[in-house]
Order: C-alpha cells, then structure tokens, then sequence
C-alpha cells in the first residue's frame, strides 16, 4: 500500500514537470517567433549596393537580438541580390518581392557579407 502511494506521489510529479516544462517550451517558442505581434526587438538594416559594395546601414547592430535585413533590390544589381552571410549561415537570394532575411547574431566582431560569388563584399558589425 505505502509503495502505491509512493507511486502515485511520482507520477504526480512528473505531471507537474511536464506541465512545467511545457509552458516553458511554450514561452520559449514566443520569444523565438518573429516578434510581429509581441512587440519583440528587431533589428532593422537597410542593404543596398554602391560602387560595387554592400551597404548596410546601420553598419552595426547588437549580439542577441534578431536582425532584419531588407533589401532594396532596386540598388541591387546582378547576382548581389544572391546575398550570404557565412558566419551566420544567411544565404538568401533577394527579390523584389521577398526582400528580407531574419537571423540573430549570437557572436560578436566584423564579419564579411558578400554576393555567392564573392563579387560584391561588405561588412557587419556585431557588438
Ligand atoms: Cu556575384
């Protein structure tokens, strides 16, 4: 009988853990979406091309916060629309209706962007 409840005691536990955690995959999966509709931080950098080279502006932006990048694909010519960010795993081919590319920079330092060519080049601050 003291087993039984013993039992009982532990799978009661572990309900509760499983609650628990799943409200907190939950909160979790909140903070990771787009940040559209709780009002999160994001990052906006405009990216364009000039004289051959990326322009990002802001140059800089923060460690941990979500980046948007939009580009405007009027300024944009060629294969420079095939934009990579190899630190951070961005590949993304812009077009003039799907411009932007979101991702957040978990490092900090001055990395390189270019086109898949590495015709066009730039870079990204991350302080
Ligand atoms: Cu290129």
């Amino acid at each position: 009988m003291k087993s039984k409840m013993k039992n009982t005691m532990i799978i009661a536990i572990v309900i509760i853990l499983i609650i628990g955690f799943g409200i907190f995959l939950i909160k979790d999966s909140k903070a990771n979406g787009n940040g559209l509709n709780s009002g999160e931080k994001v990052q906006i950098v405009k990216l364009s091309v000039e004289n051959g080279q990326y322009v990002m502006n802001p140059s800089q932006v923060k460690r941990g916060i979500p980046v948007r990048i939009e580009a405007d694909v009027t300024k944009m010519p060629g294969c420079s629309k095939s934009f990579v960010i190899p630190s951070f795993n961005v590949m993304k081919v812009f077009t003039s209706t799907d411009n932007t590319v979101e991702f957040t920079p978990d490092k900090a330092g001055v990395f390189n962007v270019m086109c898949s060519m590495n015709m066009y080049k730039g870079t990204l601050t991350v302080e």
